[in-house]
């Protein structure tokens, strides 16, 4: 490695011996000396530069990336005015969990030097701009030395990896990174800080949880952010199998394979209403997890039923997306679930070697879970058979004649809408975690197209089809994603569904019609997003991205669907399918 001229040649060598492979950004003079560090000094290698058009753009990437690899995702914004266009996909990523270094500049702070920086440098420097977002990271800092930025580096990326996990944001003084290096700050290898050790749950209370579940007649697994480590997954199906409990998915991470035949989601009240047990693991609102929302609040399920809390939300309070319900609960456990779930694991082994009724309860509620499974997924299949020659096209038809297209390739499904998000995991087959790392639980919309470049950035290397299942008016508040999705030839089908409306607020507004007795025609108003209607095909085209649409015939959909495919396999470009579809 070169030796550092520069202080942000310094940073360059930071992010590299870090292992962080991608910067996501938009340009700013704040950090200009960091860009050309980048490009100059580490050769645009590691990191290598994401160029997007929107700073919420470049977070969504890093936020997908790290969603998808495991890994922290990287990415810079300008000082004070691409801080404050970055803060929402910050939040998103706070509530989502997801480790990022999100890197900013500011100043030169001191402005009583003559040094040639730009004039715009006041109006864009705030003491300190860290508070801008301090509210929805794990940490800012602001170093004001090398050794200051070499410690703050490895402080930063230790927080935001140990659970849970999360954003930190990192700012660097303009004169600090145009300065020179004449000492070499003292570096110790990344493995110093590798991110501490969760806790693993006191032994005695995990071992309580198995007899209490041993000892139940329905328990029942509600299953929230625990695939959210690599692997974790699997301990959660050895467990569901060891212990015949069925599970609902919330769906934001890959806890489980969909077609495993105790997942019983969909019937989620039924469920819940003869569960005598409820286990919770990392399910970040517990509350929603229990109740449904109709004219009013509606508890979920039987109300003596035992309930379980286990995961690491209680380490996550603070002010902003955390005004919850509280539960009560027989039993809260702070622990890492990729450790408990296979400390419970053992024991329960043990303890149904010695007991034979537990063995036989197992038994009988497989069969019965079994057989829920089939009749849940039927039902679906069912409901979209009834969908089938909707026009405009209805969603179940969508995913239903994309599946099919999909079957012989590897794929990964890297964003939805709230709608499609239920529909693919009813009737796709979603069985091994890399073909999952959808979902937006922050709800700071315009997050989709970037989320999805990241993820599939993550996958560089695979021949797999990366799918984002594009709402309308998600993609209409960060269109320039287009750009780098199609700069960076990423081999994504963004398949629109496009039901021209901003529709999840014409359902509050129905909702609110029918509550306060006004006229439910008026729903569409502010909401629909017509006349005129918005061509997305041929503003795809605009950025060079093959594309067809929009479709309204669902006889029309298949081969508009297996064109683009061909594009994506055989060319390794995005292509676009706008499908106008059914609000629902
Ligand atoms: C940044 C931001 N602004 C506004 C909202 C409020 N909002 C929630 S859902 C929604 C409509 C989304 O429309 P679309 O993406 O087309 O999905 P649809 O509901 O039509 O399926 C809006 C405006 C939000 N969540 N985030
Ligand atoms: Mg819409």
């Amino acid at each position: 490695m070169k030796s550092p001229e520069y202080g942000s040649d310094l940073i360059v060598d930071l992010m590299k011996c870090y292992g962080f492979k991608y910067a996501a950004l938009n340009p700013g003079s704040s950090f200009r000396a960091l860009h050309d560090s980048i490009v100059n000094h580490g050769e645009n290698e590691r990191p290598k530069i994401v160029l997007c058009c929107h700073e919420e753009i470049a977070v969504a990437v890093a936020h997908g990336y790290a969603k998808a690899s495991g890994e922290p995702g990287l990415a810079i914004c300008h000082d004070v005015v691409g801080l404050q266009h970055a803060s929402m996909a910050i939040y998103n990523a706070w509530i989502d969990r997801v480790p990022i270094l999100v890197l900013g500049a500011t100043g030169p702070s001191d402005p009583t030097g003559d040094e040639p920086f730009p004039r715009l440098a006041p109006v864009h420097t705030a003491h300190l701009q860290g508070q801008l977002v301090r509210d929805y990271v794990k940490w800012d800092y602001q170093p004001n030395s090398l050794p200051g930025v070499v410690e703050s580096f490895a402080r930063a990326y230790k927080i935001a990896l140990t659970e849970p996990m999360g954003p930190v944001y990192l700012c660097y003084d303009a004169k600090l990174q145009e300065d020179r290096v004449h000492e070499m700050p003292a570096m110790e290898p990344p493995e110093k800080f590798l991110p501490s050790a969760a806790p693993s749950g006191a032994p005695q209370k995990l071992r309580e949880v198995v007899d209490q579940i041993l000892k139940a007649e329905k328990p029942v697994l509600i299953t929230g952010m625990v695939g959210r480590k690599k692997d974790t997954w699997k301990s959660v199906v050895s467990f569901v199998e060891l212990l015949g409990l069925a599970v609902i998915d919330q769906g934001m991470r890959f806890n489980i394979r969909n077609t495993h035949p105790l997942t019983v989601t969909g019937d989620e009240k039924e469920v819940l209403q003869e569960a005598d047990l409820v286990l919770a693991l990392d399910v970040v609102d517990l509350y929603w997890a229990l109740h449904r929302l109709g004219d009013r609040h509606e508890r979920l399920g039987n109300p003596g039923a035992k309930v379980i809390s286990m995961g690491l939300e209680d380490f996550t309070v603070r002010s902003w997306g955390e005004s919850r319900r509280l539960v009560g609960t027989d039993s809260s456990i702070i622990a890492d679930t990729l450790v408990a779930l296979p400390e419970m694991a053992r024991y329960a082994s043990e303890r149904l070697a010695q007991d034979e009724g537990a063995r036989r309860r197992v038994e009988e509620r497989v069969g019965a879970l079994r057989q829920r499974h089939e009749a849940i997924r039927g039902r679906w299949m069912k409901e979209a058979e009834r969908q089938w020659d909707l026009r405009p096209v209805s969603l179940p038809r969508l995913l239903l004649e994309l599946k099919d297209l999909l079957a012989p390739h590897p794929w990964s499904l890297v964003n939805t809408g709230t709608a499609t998000s239920s529909w693919a995991r009813r009737l796709w087959d979603i069985e091994e975690p890399e073909q999952f790392s959808a979902g937006n639980p922050g709800g700071g919309l315009g997050h989709g197209i970037g989320h999805s470049i990241g993820a599939a950035l993550a996958g560089t290397g695979s021949d797999r089809i990366f799918i984002n299942l594009q709402a309308d008016g998600d993609l209409l508040y960060a269109l320039s994603g287009l750009w780098t999705a199609s700069h960076l030839k990423i081999p994504l089908l963004i398949v629109m569904t496009n039901n021209r409306s901003y529709y999840n607020d014409e359902e509050h507004a129905e909702h609110l019609a029918v509550r306060r007795k006004r006229p439910v025609e008026n729903k569409t108003i502010g909401f629909r997003i017509e006349p005129p209607t918005v061509d997305f095909a041929k503003i795809a085209e605009g950025f060079e991205i093959y594309s067809e649409g929009p479709i309204e015939d669902p006889k029309k959909l298949r081969g508009a669907l297996e064109r683009a495919l061909k594009v994506v396999r055989e060319k390794h470009r995005p292509a676009l399918v706008d499908v106008v579809t059914q609000p629902r």
